[in-house]
C-alpha cells in the first residue's frame, strides 16, 4: 500500500493530492492514508503535508533504493519489474539464490547492508549500511551454460557505461572489477545454477562503493568509493542507469548472440589492455603483457617467452605491476 501511495504522489508531480483523493483512489480510510504517510516520512520520504491541500513529495529521497524510486518511468522490459529492498540481509546473492526458482526473470534484490557480503572464491565483500549499492539480479536466460560467463562482462560493461554517462571516469579491470584512479570501486559476482544443457538461473551480484570515506585497513589500499573520488551521485540514478544499460546489452546477447557492443565497451574502458600485469593463480604469479580481450571475452596475453595465450575469466586474479592495477 505504501508503494501505491508513493506512486500516486509521484504521478501527481508537483501538485498536492488531498487525503480524500488518496483514500478514494486507494480504497482505504483517510486515517489509514495518514498512518502510511507517517511511516513513509520516517523512511526518509520528504512529503509535505498542508492542511486542506493534502500531500506533496518535495524531493524524491535519492538515497532510498526502493522499487518506486528506481522504477518510476524506468525504460526497461523486464529488468527490475520486481525489486525487493531490505534494510539488512546476509548476502543479496545468497537470498536471490534461495528465491530464484520461484522468481520472475529480472527480479532485483537490494539491501542497505550485507552482514555476509561475498566476493569470488569465498572472499569477503565489505558492505556497510547505506554506503553503497549491494544488489543482485535473478536472470533466466535460455542459453547454454557455457555462454554464462560472458554475462559478467556484460555487467562490467553496463556499470562503466552507466558510470561514465553519469560523468564518472571509470574503467574495467577484466573480468569483474570496476576501477577509478587505479582503485576498486565495484565488483561483480556471477553465480550459476545449471544442468548440462540448460541454465536454471543466474544470480548476478553487483557491489558498488558509493559513500564510504573510510575503508577497513585490509582494503584501504585497494578500495575507493564514488564520494571519495569526488563524485556525488545518487544511488538511485546509478542503479537506474545500470539496469537500462544492462538490459540492452544482455538482450542483444541472449536473443541475437551479439557481443560486439559489450566487447567494444570492455576494450575501450579496459584498465589493463596494453599494460604489464601479474596473473595470479593459486600460488603462482606470472608477469605478462596484456594484449586484448578476444571475441569470446577471454583475455589475450603474451607471456615472458613471447607466446600468446588466452585466459578465461574465473581462472585467475590480476594485479598491476605497481599495485592493484
Ligand atoms: P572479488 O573476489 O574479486 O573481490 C573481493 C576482494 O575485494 C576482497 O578479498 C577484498 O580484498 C576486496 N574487497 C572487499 N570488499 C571490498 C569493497 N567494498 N570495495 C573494494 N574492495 C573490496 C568481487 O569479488 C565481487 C563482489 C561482489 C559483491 C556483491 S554485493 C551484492 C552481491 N551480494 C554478495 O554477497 N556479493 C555481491
Amino acid at each position: 500500500m505504501r508503494e501505491k501511495i508513493i506512486e500516486t504522489i509521484l504521478n501527481n508531480q508537483d501538485e498536492f493530492i488531498s487525503g480524500e483523493e488518496l483514500s478514494k483512489q486507494l480504497g482505504i480510510s483517510r486515517a489509514a492514508v495518514w498512518k502510511h504517510i507517517k511511516v513513509l516520512k520516517e523512511q526518509g520520504y520528504n512529503i509535505e503535508s498542508v492542511n486542506k491541500k493534502g500531500y506533496k513529495l518535495v524531493k524524491k529521497p535519492d538515497d532510498l533504493l526502493t522499487y518506486n524510486n528506481i522504477c518510476h518511468e524506468l525504460d526497461t522490459n523486464f529488468m527490475g519489474r520486481k525489486i525487493e529492498h531490505f534494510d539488512t540481509i546476509c548476502s543479496t546473492n545468497d537470498y536471490a539464490k534461495s528465491i530464484a526458482s520461484e522468481s520472475l526473470d529480472g527480479t532485483i534484490i537490494i539491501s542497505e547492508e550485507q552482514t555476509k557480503g561475498k566476493g569470488r572464491l569465498g572472499r569477503q565483500w565489505h558492505s556497510k549500511i547505506s554506503e553503497g549499492i549491494w544488489m543482485s539480479a535473478i536472470l533466466k536466460p535460455n542459453i547454454s551454460p557455457y555462454k554464462a560467463p560472458f554475462i559478467t562482462l556484460i555487467a562490467g560493461a553496463s556499470i562503466v557505461s552507466a558510470l561514465n554517462k553519469l560523468g564518472v571516469n571509470s574503467q574495467i579491470k577484466w573480468p569483474n572489477d570496476i576501477i577509478i584512479n587505479n582503485k576498486k570501486v565495484a565488483g561483480i559476482l556471477t553465480e550459476l545454477s545449471a544442468e548440462i544443457e540448460r541454465i536454471n538461473y543466474i544470480v548476478l551480484g553487483i557491489g558498488i562503493n558509493v559513500k564510504t570515506m573510510e575503508f577497513s585497513q585490509e582494503i584501504s589500499e585497494i578500495a575507493t568509493s564514488l564520494y571519495k573520488e569526488n563524485y556525488r551521485i545518487s544511488r538511485v540514478d546509478i542503479v537506474r542507469s545500470i539496469i537500462v544499460e544492462f538490459e540492452r546489452l544482455y538482450l542483444d546477447y541472449i536473443n541475437k548472440g551479439l557481443k560486439e557492443s559489450t566487447l567494444k565497451i570492455c576494450r575501450e574502458y579496459s584498465a589493463i589492455i596494453g599494460k604489464e600485469i601479474y596473473i595470479l593463480q593459486g600460488d603462482s604469479k606470472e608477469l605478462v603483457k596484456c594484449i586484448d580481450i578476444n571475441d569470446q571475452g577471454n583475455l589475450v596475453i603474451k607471456d615472458n617467452s613471447d607466446k600468446t595465450r588466452e585466459i578465461m575469466s574465473g581462472e585467475v586474479s590480476i594485479r598491476g605491476v605497481k599495485g592493484y592495477v
